[in-house]
């Protein structure tokens, strides 16, 4: 009985330990950093370069900040910002109210189709003033003559991009300075700035 007993014990105590070391070395999104650790960085567990840089979040010395890779110089932009939302997101099905994310409009007065859209864009906390900054290429068509959002959430869909769960966005209750700079390949980067108020990312307003 005492055999059978410590056996059980000794294997239950195995089953414990090997249960908690699966749980804090899990590494969801491969990137060397644990998923317990990566809110310590202000990181995303389910992306291995959260700030866009190329170098991946346990590389990186700075994880949430990516240099501007827009440039103000090439051909003139046959395309510009139109809304720049941080708050009041409406769901364009629905015409109700969505969760506040990034939401930015891209208005394409050209006579061809944009593809390969650059987008960077910083969030500077109004009390602490930390900074994030962030580069995208987001899968979008504006269509010549039309528009096209990108969506900074966890939607899915196209035109969406994944938002880190861990941004200043997210923790900070502060105000944010936002910038956002948009460049198609070959054109000169379109720029625009929004001020985000108090209160931090709401559900839904
Ligand atoms: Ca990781
Ligand atoms: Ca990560
Ligand atoms: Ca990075
Ligand atoms: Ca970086």
């Amino acid at each position: 009985m005492k055999t059978i007993l410590s056996t059980t014990l000794a294997a239950l105590l195995l089953s414990t330990s090997l249960v908690h070391a699966q749980t804090s070395g899990t590494d969801t999104d491969g990137d060397g950093v644990p998923d317990i650790s990566e809110p310590l960085l202000h990181t995303d567990p389910m992306n291995p370069d959260t700030d866009g840089d190329g170098q991946n979040d346990l590389a990186d010395s700075d994880p949430v900040n990516a240099p501007d890779p827009t440039v103000a110089g090439g051909a003139t932009s046959t395309y510009r910002l139109g809304e720049i939302l941080v708050e009041n997101n409406v769901d364009p099905a629905t015409k109700t109210d969505a969760p506040d994310h990034l939401e930015i409009q891209v208005f394409n007065d050209g006579a061809a189709d944009l593809t390969a859209l650059t987008m960077y864009y910083t969030l500077t906390d109004a009390d602490s003033g930390a900074k994030e900054a962030y580069v995208f290429r987001p899968h979008v068509t504006v269509p010549a003559g039309g528009e096209a959002r990108i969506h900074v959430d966890e939607g899915t869909a196209p035109g969406h991009l994944r938002a880190n769960p861990n941004s200043l966005y997210v923790t900070s209750l502060a105000g944010k300075h936002v910038t956002v700079s948009v460049q198609a390949d070959g054109f000169a980067a379109v720029q625009g700035a929004v001020e985000k108020d108090p209160g931090g990312a709401e559900t839904a307003d």
